[in-house]
Protein backbone atom coordinates (compact mmCIF):
# COMPACT_ATOMS: atom_id res chain seq x y z
CA UNK A 1 0.00 0.00 0.00
CA UNK A 2 1.13 3.65 -0.52
CA UNK A 3 2.94 5.10 2.93
CA UNK A 4 1.35 8.05 4.29
CA UNK A 5 3.37 11.30 6.63
CA UNK A 6 1.47 9.54 9.25
CA UNK A 7 2.37 6.17 8.54
CA UNK A 8 6.23 7.29 8.22
CA UNK A 9 6.46 9.15 11.59
CA UNK A 10 4.62 5.98 13.41
CA UNK A 11 7.89 3.71 11.94
CA UNK A 12 9.63 6.71 13.32
CA UNK A 13 8.77 6.62 17.20
CA UNK A 14 9.09 2.34 16.32
CA UNK A 15 12.00 2.22 14.75
CA UNK A 16 13.65 5.41 17.54
CA UNK A 17 12.85 2.74 20.24
CA UNK A 18 14.67 -0.53 18.45
CA UNK A 19 17.45 1.62 18.09
CA UNK A 20 17.78 2.36 21.86
CA UNK A 21 17.10 -1.28 22.27
CA UNK A 22 20.16 -2.49 19.67
CA UNK A 23 21.90 0.66 21.09
CA UNK A 24 22.05 -1.18 24.49
CA UNK A 25 23.43 -4.56 23.13
CA UNK A 26 25.80 -2.52 21.53
CA UNK A 27 26.83 -1.38 24.61
CA UNK A 28 26.50 -4.67 26.15
CA UNK A 29 28.96 -6.03 23.03
CA UNK A 30 31.27 -3.33 23.57
CA UNK A 31 32.10 -4.84 27.15
CA UNK A 32 32.67 -8.19 26.17
CA UNK A 33 34.42 -7.52 23.04
CA UNK A 34 37.29 -5.19 24.51
CA UNK A 35 37.40 -7.61 27.53
CA UNK A 36 38.10 -10.78 25.55
CA UNK A 37 35.83 -11.35 22.37
CA UNK A 38 37.10 -12.86 19.38
CA UNK A 39 37.04 -10.37 16.22
CA UNK A 40 36.58 -12.10 12.76
CA UNK A 41 38.41 -10.73 9.13
CA UNK A 42 36.10 -10.88 6.67
CA UNK A 43 37.28 -9.95 3.06
CA UNK A 44 41.03 -9.16 4.54
CA UNK A 45 42.55 -8.36 7.99
CA UNK A 46 41.07 -4.48 7.70
CA UNK A 47 37.85 -5.64 6.97
CA UNK A 48 35.68 -7.19 10.85
CA UNK A 49 33.34 -8.58 12.36
CA UNK A 50 32.18 -9.60 15.74
CA UNK A 51 28.76 -11.56 16.84
CA UNK A 52 27.42 -8.81 17.80
CA UNK A 53 27.37 -7.40 14.25
CA UNK A 54 24.98 -10.18 13.79
CA UNK A 55 23.39 -10.56 16.78
CA UNK A 56 22.30 -6.75 16.68
CA UNK A 57 21.00 -7.24 13.15
CA UNK A 58 19.22 -10.60 14.58
CA UNK A 59 17.19 -8.11 16.72
CA UNK A 60 16.76 -5.55 14.63
CA UNK A 61 15.65 -7.77 11.56
CA UNK A 62 13.41 -10.27 13.83
CA UNK A 63 11.73 -6.85 15.81
CA UNK A 64 10.70 -5.31 12.25
CA UNK A 65 9.61 -8.79 11.13
CA UNK A 66 7.22 -8.92 13.50
CA UNK A 67 5.81 -5.43 13.26
CA UNK A 68 5.84 -4.96 9.62
CA UNK A 69 5.25 -8.55 8.22
CA UNK A 70 4.79 -6.72 4.47
CA UNK A 71 8.23 -4.87 4.56
CA UNK A 72 11.00 -6.12 2.94
CA UNK A 73 14.44 -6.28 5.08
CA UNK A 74 17.75 -5.59 3.56
CA UNK A 75 21.09 -5.63 6.17
CA UNK A 76 24.61 -5.63 5.81
CA UNK A 77 25.03 -9.27 8.03
CA UNK A 78 22.08 -10.78 6.23
CA UNK A 79 23.52 -9.69 2.76
CA UNK A 80 26.82 -11.40 3.98
CA UNK A 81 25.18 -14.95 4.57
CA UNK A 82 23.51 -14.80 1.09
CA UNK A 83 19.99 -13.38 1.70
CA UNK A 84 19.62 -10.32 -1.01
CA UNK A 85 15.98 -9.38 -2.22
CA UNK A 86 15.74 -7.55 -5.39
CA UNK A 87 15.48 -3.80 -4.28
CA UNK A 88 11.78 -3.23 -5.41
CA UNK A 89 9.18 -0.44 -5.10
CA UNK A 90 8.36 -1.56 -1.62
CA UNK A 91 9.07 -0.33 1.76
CA UNK A 92 12.65 -1.96 2.40
CA UNK A 93 13.97 -1.10 5.91
CA UNK A 94 18.21 -1.28 4.92
CA UNK A 95 20.24 -1.71 8.22
CA UNK A 96 23.67 -1.21 8.87
CA UNK A 97 23.32 -3.17 12.56
CA UNK A 98 26.81 -1.37 13.87
CA UNK A 99 28.48 0.97 11.53
CA UNK A 100 32.07 1.47 12.54
CA UNK A 101 33.04 -1.73 13.41
CA UNK A 102 36.90 -1.08 13.58
CA UNK A 103 36.07 1.63 15.87
CA UNK A 104 33.69 -0.96 17.81
CA UNK A 105 36.35 -3.31 18.23
CA UNK A 106 38.87 -0.68 19.52
CA UNK A 107 37.00 1.15 21.73
CA UNK A 108 36.58 4.26 19.72
CA UNK A 109 33.30 6.14 20.45
CA UNK A 110 31.77 6.65 16.74
CA UNK A 111 30.01 3.83 16.43
CA UNK A 112 26.00 3.37 15.55
CA UNK A 113 23.35 1.65 14.79
CA UNK A 114 21.38 2.69 11.24
CA UNK A 115 17.99 2.00 10.57
CA UNK A 116 17.15 3.60 7.07
CA UNK A 117 13.83 2.73 5.13
CA UNK A 118 13.43 2.70 1.20
CA UNK A 119 10.17 3.35 -0.31
CA UNK A 120 9.56 3.37 -4.29
CA UNK A 121 13.94 2.91 -4.32
CA UNK A 122 13.99 6.51 -2.49
CA UNK A 123 15.51 6.59 0.94
CA UNK A 124 12.28 8.25 2.94
CA UNK A 125 13.23 7.72 6.84
CA UNK A 126 16.42 7.59 9.25
CA UNK A 127 17.47 6.59 12.10
CA UNK A 128 21.05 6.71 13.30
CA UNK A 129 22.16 5.82 17.50
CA UNK A 130 25.39 6.56 19.00
CA UNK A 131 24.73 4.54 22.36
CA UNK A 132 28.57 5.57 23.29
CA UNK A 133 27.83 9.63 22.92
CA UNK A 134 23.47 8.75 23.61
CA UNK A 135 23.07 10.84 20.26
CA UNK A 136 20.27 9.82 18.39
CA UNK A 137 19.49 11.20 14.84
CA UNK A 138 16.33 11.60 12.98
CA UNK A 139 15.18 12.43 9.53
CA UNK A 140 12.04 11.64 7.70
CA UNK A 141 11.10 12.59 4.59
CA UNK A 142 9.54 16.32 4.57
CA UNK A 143 9.13 16.52 7.92
CA UNK A 144 12.53 17.52 9.03
CA UNK A 145 15.69 16.42 11.27
CA UNK A 146 16.39 16.12 14.87
CA UNK A 147 19.46 15.36 17.52
CA UNK A 148 17.75 13.99 20.48
CA UNK A 149 20.04 13.88 23.78
CA UNK A 150 19.55 13.21 27.46
CA UNK A 151 18.81 16.86 27.72
CA UNK A 152 15.72 16.87 24.95
CA UNK A 153 15.29 17.34 20.93
CA UNK A 154 16.81 19.50 18.35
CA UNK A 155 16.01 20.47 15.03
CA UNK A 156 18.68 20.29 13.18
CA UNK A 157 18.96 23.10 10.23
CA UNK A 158 22.50 23.60 8.53
CA UNK A 159 22.02 27.17 7.52
CA UNK A 160 21.64 27.90 11.72
CA UNK A 161 24.45 25.53 12.15
CA UNK A 162 27.02 27.36 11.15
CA UNK A 163 28.57 30.50 10.32
CA UNK A 164 28.73 31.03 6.41
CA UNK A 165 32.34 32.43 6.04
CA UNK A 166 33.10 29.07 7.48
CA UNK A 167 31.55 26.84 5.13
CA UNK A 168 33.41 26.39 2.07
CA UNK A 169 35.09 23.56 0.04
CA UNK A 170 38.54 25.46 0.72
CA UNK A 171 38.77 26.15 4.47
CA UNK A 172 36.41 23.37 5.19
CA UNK A 173 36.32 20.37 7.88
CA UNK A 174 36.45 17.67 5.62
CA UNK A 175 35.11 14.13 6.00
CA UNK A 176 36.86 11.04 4.24
CA UNK A 177 37.56 7.33 4.53
CA UNK A 178 40.03 5.08 3.89
CA UNK A 179 37.65 2.20 4.13
CA UNK A 180 38.42 -1.34 4.22
CA UNK A 181 39.00 -1.94 0.82
CA UNK A 182 43.01 -1.58 0.88
CA UNK A 183 43.85 -2.99 -2.96
CA UNK A 184 47.07 -0.92 -3.78
CA UNK A 185 45.46 1.05 -7.16
CA UNK A 186 42.20 2.28 -4.36
CA UNK A 187 44.95 3.25 -1.55
CA UNK A 188 46.93 5.06 -3.93
CA UNK A 189 44.10 7.16 -5.66
CA UNK A 190 42.39 7.88 -2.17
CA UNK A 191 45.91 8.83 -0.66
CA UNK A 192 46.56 11.33 -3.73
CA UNK A 193 43.03 13.21 -3.42
CA UNK A 194 43.35 13.33 0.23
CA UNK A 195 46.58 15.13 -0.27
CA UNK A 196 45.30 17.75 -2.86
CA UNK A 197 42.67 18.46 -0.32
CA UNK A 198 45.09 18.77 2.63
CA UNK A 199 47.05 21.11 0.42
CA UNK A 200 49.76 19.03 -1.01
CA UNK A 201 51.46 21.56 -3.64
CA UNK A 202 52.91 18.14 -5.70
CA UNK A 203 49.15 17.02 -5.36
CA UNK A 204 48.70 20.45 -7.34
CA UNK A 205 46.79 22.47 -5.04
CA UNK A 206 46.79 26.14 -4.92
CA UNK A 207 47.82 28.22 -2.21
CA UNK A 208 45.02 28.86 0.05
CA UNK A 209 43.39 26.16 -1.40
CA UNK A 210 43.11 23.25 0.85
CA UNK A 211 40.99 22.55 3.63
CA UNK A 212 41.12 23.55 7.41
CA UNK A 213 41.52 19.63 7.97
CA UNK A 214 40.59 16.45 6.97
CA UNK A 215 38.48 14.12 9.48
CA UNK A 216 37.78 10.05 9.38
CA UNK A 217 35.36 9.65 12.01
CA UNK A 218 35.24 5.48 10.64
CA UNK A 219 31.43 5.71 10.50
CA UNK A 220 29.55 6.36 6.85
CA UNK A 221 26.33 6.87 8.87
CA UNK A 222 28.00 9.22 11.46
CA UNK A 223 29.57 11.10 8.34
CA UNK A 224 26.35 12.28 7.55
CA UNK A 225 25.36 12.85 10.76
CA UNK A 226 27.93 15.15 11.01
CA UNK A 227 27.32 16.72 8.27
CA UNK A 228 23.62 17.35 9.22
CA UNK A 229 24.81 19.53 12.44
CA UNK A 230 27.23 21.43 10.42
CA UNK A 231 30.16 19.97 12.01
CA UNK A 232 31.56 18.63 8.51
CA UNK A 233 31.54 20.86 5.31
CA UNK A 234 31.29 17.90 3.03
CA UNK A 235 31.67 13.78 3.70
CA UNK A 236 32.98 11.97 0.47
CA UNK A 237 33.23 8.42 0.54
CA UNK A 238 34.21 5.67 -1.97
CA UNK A 239 33.24 2.12 -1.76
CA UNK A 240 29.79 2.69 0.55
CA UNK A 241 26.67 -0.11 0.60
CA UNK A 242 23.13 1.35 0.85
CA UNK A 243 23.24 0.38 4.39
CA UNK A 244 26.29 2.61 4.94
CA UNK A 245 24.01 5.81 3.51
CA UNK A 246 20.28 4.96 3.25
CA UNK A 247 19.32 6.68 7.04
CA UNK A 248 21.99 9.44 6.90
CA UNK A 249 21.49 10.38 3.59
CA UNK A 250 17.60 11.42 4.80
CA UNK A 251 19.00 13.03 7.80
CA UNK A 252 21.85 15.29 5.99
CA UNK A 253 19.40 16.15 3.34
CA UNK A 254 16.10 16.79 5.65
CA UNK A 255 18.52 19.34 7.63
CA UNK A 256 19.28 20.93 4.21
CA UNK A 257 22.28 19.29 3.26
CA UNK A 258 22.70 18.46 -0.63
CA UNK A 259 23.23 14.75 -1.51
CA UNK A 260 25.46 14.06 -5.25
CA UNK A 261 27.73 11.30 -6.55
CA UNK A 262 29.73 11.59 -9.75
CA UNK A 263 32.27 8.87 -10.83
CA UNK A 264 34.13 12.18 -12.62
CA UNK A 265 34.59 14.50 -9.80
CA UNK A 266 38.49 15.98 -9.31
CA UNK A 267 37.90 14.04 -6.12
CA UNK A 268 37.18 11.06 -7.68
CA UNK A 269 40.49 9.63 -9.23
CA UNK A 270 39.17 6.17 -8.72
CA UNK A 271 36.13 6.47 -11.15
CA UNK A 272 33.93 4.31 -9.04
CA UNK A 273 30.74 5.57 -7.11
CA UNK A 274 31.18 7.96 -4.84
CA UNK A 275 29.03 9.65 -2.35
CA UNK A 276 29.09 13.48 -1.47
CA UNK A 277 27.09 15.14 1.48
CA UNK A 278 27.46 18.70 2.18
CA UNK A 279 25.73 21.87 1.40
CA UNK A 280 24.76 22.36 -2.24
CA UNK A 281 27.27 24.71 -3.21
CA UNK A 282 30.15 23.13 -1.23
CA UNK A 283 29.09 19.37 -2.89
CA UNK A 284 28.80 21.41 -6.54
CA UNK A 285 32.54 23.26 -6.15
CA UNK A 286 33.83 19.34 -5.46
CA UNK A 287 31.73 18.01 -8.54
CA UNK A 288 33.49 20.88 -10.19
CA UNK A 289 32.01 20.87 -14.21
CA UNK A 290 31.15 17.19 -13.84
CA UNK A 291 26.78 16.89 -14.21
CA UNK A 292 25.13 17.35 -10.57
CA UNK A 293 22.15 15.30 -10.45
CA UNK A 294 18.55 16.69 -8.95
CA UNK A 295 19.07 15.50 -5.05
CA UNK A 296 16.60 12.51 -5.34
CA UNK A 297 17.95 11.20 -8.50
CA UNK A 298 21.08 11.43 -7.27
CA UNK A 299 19.46 9.38 -3.90
CA UNK A 300 18.13 6.53 -6.10
CA UNK A 301 21.04 5.92 -7.98
CA UNK A 302 23.33 5.54 -4.85
CA UNK A 303 20.90 3.41 -3.32
CA UNK A 304 20.40 1.04 -6.71
CA UNK A 305 23.89 1.24 -7.77
CA UNK A 306 25.80 0.41 -4.14
CA UNK A 307 23.04 -2.71 -4.09
CA UNK A 308 23.63 -3.71 -7.16
CA UNK A 309 27.51 -3.54 -7.33
CA UNK A 310 28.79 -6.55 -7.80
CA UNK A 311 31.51 -8.05 -6.00
P1 LIG B 1 31.21 -0.91 8.71
O1 LIG B 1 31.84 -0.45 9.95
O2 LIG B 1 29.75 -1.22 8.85
O3 LIG B 1 31.93 -2.06 8.04
C1 LIG B 1 34.39 3.42 7.01
O4 LIG B 1 34.96 3.80 5.82
C2 LIG B 1 32.91 3.30 6.83
O5 LIG B 1 32.61 2.69 5.59
C3 LIG B 1 32.21 2.47 7.80
O6 LIG B 1 30.93 3.00 7.83
C4 LIG B 1 32.23 1.07 7.21
O7 LIG B 1 31.16 0.31 7.66
C5 LIG B 1 32.04 1.40 5.75
N1 LIG B 1 32.65 0.47 4.80
C6 LIG B 1 32.57 -0.85 4.81
N2 LIG B 1 33.22 -1.41 3.79
C7 LIG B 1 33.72 -0.40 3.08
C8 LIG B 1 34.51 -0.34 1.88
N3 LIG B 1 34.91 -1.42 1.22
N4 LIG B 1 34.87 0.87 1.44
C9 LIG B 1 34.50 1.96 2.10
N5 LIG B 1 33.78 1.94 3.21
C10 LIG B 1 33.37 0.79 3.71
CA1 LIG C 1 31.26 -4.35 7.88
CA1 LIG D 1 28.66 0.26 7.45
CA1 LIG E 1 28.30 -2.73 9.69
Amino acid sequence: GHLTPSDLRDILSFTTALARAAGELILEGSDAILASGTVDEKKNSVDLVTEYDVRVEELVKDTLGKSYPLFKFIGEESYAAGSRPALTDEPTFCVDPIDGTTNFVHGFPHVCISIGLIYQKVPVLGVVYNPFLDQLYTGVKGQGAYLIRKNGALRIQLPLAKPTHLASLSKGLLGIEWGSDRSGPIIEAKGESFKRLAGDPKAGVEKGQMAHSLRSLGSAALNFCMVAQGGLDLYWEIGCWPWDVCAGIVIAQEAGGFISGSKTSPLNNIASDDVLAGRKHIVVRAIGDSETEKGVDAQKRLIKEFYETVE
